[in-house]
């Protein structure tokens, strides 16, 4: 109703208000101190205590940030090409960017999961969702290297992932957008109610390889999925999803999905749905979609196309779904270290509802319904409600927890962090961010055991911060320390992409498992090289086999003749070194193939298809020695 329209107008004005010309920020200064700098500094080749994987956003990457330093270690490529080590373009890595459309190399990453062992990180993988064309994607923490990537079928916009269980059982994914299912249909728009359906998917995680699978999928009512967050231990075995547009609109959702007091917090369990499964009540259903996974033995990306599914319908199997309301539009949903406190996020709601799992089990027990939805309970709102956040600023759209009973809300709309008391529901202390905060985390903050030291926040917006440049402006992060009764800003840093969330762990826990290259006589690629030896060309019909190794500082063979215009040239180059960091870079100048970078004891293979005669130099892109620049050759290309 008009609410909605006052909050908007209001955060327009805030906005506005935030950047008008001498009305600098306060708190600005605390960050000046030098109190603020020690706390974040990480002297010259000491490392940072933490490692933040950061979702980019529409760049499709993730970023590795050290905490408290806010230095970016790593951008590791998933759903997007990255030219920096030729994700996307070596032969390789191409089969890893398919879906059931084809090659698709660019995605919206917006959350990060890291592995659980008993609601605590292990920090194994992490999990990033594409949003686009709806992907999970698994990062091994040993390597900082993308392995396997599943497309998620009847759904569009995969927002409400990558979310996990508390010893990643399953990662789950919701559909943002309800979409008719199958492999698509042409249906009126109109017909939504009727063709449309929300989708939650749940994927089952191997224990030891991690390796994902489709297990099973529950039909849900065309609401759209935002978030959700696992139940852990007293409420593991449930999943808790925000809802909104729970209106069914389908056109002007802006006005259309606000016209209800409350949404909902969609109350799943999965411990029953797994047991329905388990019994055969899942119906066969065929949706096309492919699972891509990478294979550190070969080095290679194989992409399989799936299409079996087995579908739950909570209209028949009515114990599996529950709704709670919440008001209103909630955004985010985040169950509490204890698992048994359930925070709403409702963008649009003057207070935070904090829900009681174990009311939830009493309510549902009692069968405290107000209504149902198909079938599916209604919960009462005040039977499930353990109390609410009055006045804790406006556009609430994420929590966090460090573990000492406090919660961190994040305030979109105020440009705020506020921190609450679970029990007492008292608001502690707020702190502003620049600007308007949307994600914010604190390392472990998801999960049994946070870790409340620091709190970054993720912001929207960033206009002053930095040095300006142009138009176009880093997104902006801050860190704040939280060990104290006061949040106090220590730092703030330019982010790359857009960070919606994030996860931080202790770099103890990985930083001893690094590899740190690969072992020659291990790699099974089927065009290594294992000596200097073997290189040499070969011709197969119309296509060029070049088997290339690298060592510093040549190229063998790096004069290469015989090669016909609209040939196929696959450049497989081994790179035979064998010590840390010392990657190859391979190049051809005009190629319109971009370039390789080869791990040291890796193969990797680029394509060329030459349209024109001439000679061709090619060269190493990665400065690896005094003789780098020495390491260089010329192909000839002649007449077909
Ligand atoms: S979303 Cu970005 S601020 Cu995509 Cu998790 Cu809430
Ligand atoms: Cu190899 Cu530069």
């Amino acid at each position: 109703m008009k609410m909605k329209t006052r909050i908007w107008l209001l955060a327009g004005a805030m906005v506005t208000m935030a950047f008008a010309p001498g009305c600098k920020p306060k708190g600005a200064q605390s960050a000046l101190s030098g109190d603020a700098a020690s706390k974040v500094y990480v002297a010259p080749g000491e490392h940072d205590e933490f490692y933040n994987i950061v979702s980019g956003g529409f760049n499709g990457q993730m970023s590795v940030v050290g905490l408290p330093s806010g230095r970016v270690l790593k951008i590791v490529p998933v759903f997007s090409v990255h030219p920096e080590n030729g994700w996307g373009f070596s032969e390789e890595s191409k089969p890893m960017l398919n879906t059931a459309h084809g090659f698709v190399p660019w995605d919206d990453l917006h959350h990060i999961a890291i592995s659980t062992t008993n609601a605590e990180h292990d920090a194994r993988w992490a999990f990033g969702n594409g949003n686009n064309t709806p992907r999970i994607a698994r990062v091994d923490l040993t390597t900082f290297k993308t392995v396997e990537i599943l497309e998620i079928p009847n759904s569009a916009g995969n927002h409400s992932s990558p979310f996990i269980t508390e010893n990643t059982e399953y990662v789950v994914a919701g559909t943002r957008f309800s979409v008719p299912t199958g492999d698509n249909r042409d249906v009126p728009i109109e017909t939504y109610k009727e063709n449309f359906k929300g989708t939650i998917s749940f994927i089952s995680v191997d224990k030891d390889h991690g390796t994902m699978d489709l297990a099973f999928q529950i039909e849900a009512p065309p609401f759209n999925f935002d978030l959700a967050r696992a139940g852990k231990k007293k409420s593991h075995g449930w999943f808790f999803f925000s809802t909104y547009n729970t209106e069914m609109a389908h056109t002007l959702l802006e006005v259309n999905a606000s016209q209800k007091d409350k949404d909902f917090i969609m109350a799943v369990n999965w411990k029953k749905a797994e047991q329905y499964i388990k019994e055969g009540k899942g119906k066969k259903t065929k949706a096309k979609y492919a699972h891509n996974v990478w294979d550190e033995n070969t080095h290679m990306a194989t992409s399989t196309i799936k299409e079996d599914i087995l579908t739950l319908d909570p209209k028949e199997l009515k114990d599996i779904i529950y709704f709670i309301p919440c008001p209103k539009s909630p955004h985010g949903t985040d169950t509490d270290p204890s698992g048994e406190y359930i925070i709403g996020s409702g963008k649009l709601a003057a207070i935070i509802p904090v829900f009681s799992f174990t009311k939830m089990l009493k309510a549902i027990e009692n069968q405290d319904f107000e209504g149902t939805i198909d079938g599916m309970p209604v919960l009462k709102y005040e039977s499930v409600l353990h109390g609410e956040v009055e006045k804790p600023g406006l556009g609430p759209l994420h929590t966090e927890f460090d573990g000492r009973g406090n919660a961190y809300t994040s305030m979109f709309v105020s440009s705020e962090v506020v921190k609450w008391n679970i029990e007492t529901l008292q608001v502690l202390d707020r702190v502003p961010t620049y600007y308007s905060v949307g994600h914010l985390m604190i390392p472990g903050g998801p999960t049994g055991k946070p870790h409340g030291k620091y709190m970054v926040a993720y912001n929207k917006i960033t206009k002053d911060r930095y040095l300006p440049t142009g138009p176009e402006l880093a997104h902006s992060a801050q860190l704040y320390d939280i060990s104290g009764d006061k949040m106090q800003l220590l730092l703030d840093f330019p982010t790359i992409g857009e960070p919606h969330y994030a996860e931080a762990f202790p770099a103890s826990l990985i930083k001893d498992k690094q590899v740190k290259f690969y072992p020659l006589e291990k790699n099974n690629h089927p065009r290594a090289l294992k000596g200097i030896n073997n290189a040499r060309v070969e011709r197969e019909g119309n296509k060029v086999h070049i088997y290339m190794t690298t060592i510093r500082s040549n190229f063998r063979p790096d004069n290469i003749e015989g090669v016909r215009v609209g040939d196929e040239v696959y450049f497989h180059v081994t790179n035979l070194e064998q010590d840390w960091d010392v990657p190859h870079g391979f190049a051809i100048k005009g190629a319109n193939t971009a370039e390789l970078l080869v791990m040291p004891g890796e193969t990797a293979t680029l394509k060329w298809v030459p349209d024109r005669v001439g000679i061709f130099p090619f060269y190493c892109t990665d400065f690896c020695s005094a003789l780098h620049q020495e390491m260089q050759g010329y192909l000839r290309v002649s007449p077909a």
